[in-house]
C-alpha cells in the first residue's frame, strides 16, 4: 500500500521555502510532524489562490466549525477571502470547487481504518482533500495541511506575493494511540484562562488529543468547589513563592473545557491525594487528623502533606469535591493523584485509594492515577500514569497483567520541566538532564520492561510549574520537546528515527518564531538548514 512516511527525510535546501521536484514521501517526510503514518505521490500540487474557497460537507456542525477554524487560519497570511461553502456529502472531492480549485473537508470517508482521529490528505492541482469519518480527522487533517504550506502562513499579518503552494501528497494517517496528552500545572503557579488556551492551540498543531490540568497540591487549589469556597479562595490565594495564586470559577473552568473540545482536545482535571493536599488542609482544618489547619505553603518540597485517611470528613470532602468536577467535565476521565504519599502509612495509603476511586466511578468516570496506585488495588478499567525513570517497576507490570492499561510519563524522557542541560535557567533535573534527542528517543512500548503488549494507552508530556510562571516559559520547556512526545504518540512505531525527526523538527522553527513562541535552540538540532537563524 502507501510508504510509510518514516525515514523519507529528504534534505532541503536551506533558502528554498519550495522543495524542488522531490518525491512527495520525501518533501512530506522532511516537514511534517508527527509523521504521518503513510505518504505516497499524490495528483499534483495545489495553491491556495485568491479564488480559493474551504469546501465542507453540508450537515455536520462540527465539520463545519472545522473548516471556520482552517479558513480563519489561513485568511491573515494569505490575504484571501477563503469563503466556507457547504456542499451536499458525496460531493466528488473539489469537482463543484470554483475555479481555481478549493480546500475541500469532507466527511463521510468509507475507509473504516480511518478509525475516529485518522484523516486522508490528497492534492491534486485543482483541490486539495482532507476526508475522514470524523470532524476530529479532518481537525488533524487540516494541521498537517498547515504544516505542509510555507511556515510565513501562521503570519497573522498579509505576506504579499507568498505562494501559498501545498506538495503533491497522499497521505493515509492514524494514530498510533489514543491517548496523547499534555498536562499543565496550574498548582505551583496558577495559569490563567488565556494561558492555558494559548497551550491549547500549540498542542492541537501537534494532534495532542488530552489536556490534563493538574488542579491542587500543596501550594494552591485552583477550582472553586461550590460547597467548599475556602477551597478556591483561600487555598488558592497563593503559590510557590508566595506569589498571589489564582484559581478558575466554574465558568472559567468550563471555558477552559470549552476551548479545548473546539480543538479536539478533551480535559483531564487531577485531584490529587491523599499527599500534595496541604492547601486543603490549610483551607478546612477537619481534613486534618488532629483538627488544626497548617499555614498555606509556598515552598517546592513534596510529600509532606496527607488528608486524614481515618476520618469520615474526608470522604464527605472528596465527594463534594469530585461530584461537583466531575459535573463539569465532559471528558470520560477523572485523575486522583496518588504520587508521594511520603506521610501517609502504606496501609492508609491503600485505605485512601480504595475509598476514593469508587466515588470517581460512581459519577461515571474512569480513574487515572499515579502509577503509584499500582500498589494498592487499581479498579477494573482505571488506568495508570507512568512517571518513573527506570522502567523496572514490578507492581506496574503485574497490574497490567491485570488489565490496569498504562499512560507513559517517563520523567527523565516526557517531563518537560527537567533542564535540557545543567545551564537551563528554568526547571529540575532530578530526573536528569533531558535534551531533544533523550525526549525524543524511546519507545512507550517498551519503556518498561515486561510490560504486556496492548499495556500501553499512550504517552503524556507533564510540565510541572515550580519554576514555570509565564508563556514564555512554558514555551521556552515545551519546545521542542513537546512535538517529539507528540510524535511518539501519533507516529508509527516503525517511524521512529531521530535523523529523520531532527530533519522535521528543524523544519518547526521558522513557523514556531511566526507564532511568536521562544523556543530552545538545542544544539542536537541543525536550525539553521530550516532557515531559523539565531536572532
Ligand atoms: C514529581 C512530583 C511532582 C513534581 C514533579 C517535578 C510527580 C508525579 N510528582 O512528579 O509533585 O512537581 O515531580 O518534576
Amino acid at each position: 500500500m502507501l510508504a510509510a512516511g518514516a525515514g523519507a527525510a529528504g534534505a532541503r535546501s536551506a533558502s528554498s521555502s519550495e522543495p524542488a521536484a522531490a518525491p512527495a514521501a520525501a518533501t512530506v517526510g522532511s516537514r511534517v510532524v508527527p509523521v504521518p503514518a503513510a505518504v505516497r505521490a499524490g495528483g499534483g500540487t495545489f495553491r491556495i489562490t485568491r479564488g480559493t474557497a474551504v469546501e465542507v460537507t453540508r450537515g455536520s456542525a462540527d465539520a463545519g466549525r472545522v473548516a471556520g477554524y482552517a479558513a480563519a487560519l489561513l485568511r491573515p497570511s494569505t490575504g484571501y477571502p477563503l469563503p466556507v461553502v457547504p456542499v451536499p456529502a458525496g460531493t466528488r472531492s473539489g469537482a463543484a470547487a470554483a475555479a481555481p480549485g478549493a480546500i475541500v473537508l469532507a466527511l463521510g470517508d468509507t475507509d473504516r481504518g480511518l478509525g475516529d482521529e485518522g484523516y486522508r490528505l490528497r492534492t491534486t492541482p485543482r483541490a486539495v482533500t482532507i476526508s475522514a469519518r470524523t470532524a476530529a480527522g479532518l481537525f488533524h487533517g487540516v494541521q498537517t495541511l498547515r504544516q505542509l504550506l510555507p511556515a510565513r502562513v501562521e503570519s497573522r499579518t498579509a505576506v504579499p506575493g507568498a505562494a501559498w503552494t501545498v506538495p503533491d501528497a497522499d497521505i493515509r494517517d492514524v494514530p498510533r494511540y489514543a491517548y496523547r496528552g499534555a498536562m499543565l500545572d496550574v498548582a505551583r503557579h496558577f495559569l490563567t484562562v488565556a494561558q492555558v488556551e494559548r497551550y491549547i492551540d500549540e498542542l492541537a498543531l501537534y494532534k495532542v488529543n488530552t489536556l490534563h490540568l493538574h488542579l491542587t497540591d500543596d501550594q494552591g487549589w485552583r477550582i472553586a468547589i461550590g460547597s467548599r469556597p475556602r477551597l478556591a479562595l483561600y487555598g488558592g490565594s497563593t503559590g510557590v513563592g508566595g506569589g498571589p495564586g489564582g484559581s478558575y470559577t466554574q465558568d472559567d473552568y468550563r471555558r477552559i473545557v470549552r476551548y479545548a473540545a473546539s480543538r479536539f482536545l478533551t480535559v483531564v482535571p487531577e485531584i490529587d491525594g491523599p499527599s500534595h493536599t496541604n492547601a486543603a488542609l490549610a483551607s478546612y482544618p477537619e481534613l486534618n487528623c488532629d483538627g488544626t489547619a497548617p499555614p498555606l505553603y509556598t515552598g517546592t518540597k513534596v510529600g509532606f502533606s496527607s488528608l486524614c485517611v481515618p476520618k469520615a470528613e474526608t470522604y464527605a470532602f472528596l465527594d463534594a469535591v469530585i461530584r461537583e468536577v466531575a459535573a463539569l467535565t465532559p471528558g470520560p476521565y477523572l485523575h486522583i493523584g496518588g504520587d508521594e504519599a511520603h506521610s501517609t502509612s502504606a496501609a492508609d495509603y491503600v485505605t485512601y485509594m480504595d475509598k476514593v476511586q469508587p466515588i470517581v466511578t460512581a459519577q461515571g468516570k474512569t480513574v487515572i492515577g499515579w502509577h503509584q496506585l499500582d500498589s494498592a488495588h487499581p479498579v477494573p478499567g482505571a488506568l495508570v500514569q507512568y512517571w518513573g525513570t527506570a522502567g523496572n517497576e514490578t507492581a506496574v507490570v503485574d497490574a497490567a497483567k491485570h488489565g490496569t492499561r498504562v499512560i507513559m510519563s517517563p520523567a527523565n524522557r516526557a517531563y518537560l520541566d527537567m533542564q535540557y542541560t545543567s545551564t537551563t535557567p528554568l526547571g529540575q533535573h532530578w530526573a536528569g538532564y533531558v535534551d531533544v534527542r533523550t525526549s525524543y528517543d524511546w519507545d512507550p512500548a517498551t519503556f518498561i520492561a515486561g510490560l504486556p503488549a496492548g499495556a500501553v494507552a499512550g504517552v503524556e508530556a507533564p510540565l510541572w510549574t515550580e519554576t514555570i510562571r509565564t508563556d514564555a516559559d512554558v514555551d521556552y520547556m515545551a519546545f521542542p520537546r513537546l512535538p517529539g512526545i507528540a510524535e511518539l504518540g501519533w507516529s508509527p512505531a516503525a517511524a521512529h528515527d531521530w535523523n529523520a525527526y531532527r530533519v522535521r523538527l528543524a523544519a518547526q522553527g521558522p513557523r514556531w518564531q511566526e507564532l511568536g513562541i521562544g523556543f530552545y535552540r538545542s544544539p542536537e538540532v541543525d536550525w539553521a538548514a530550516a532557515g531559523t537563524d539565531a536572532p
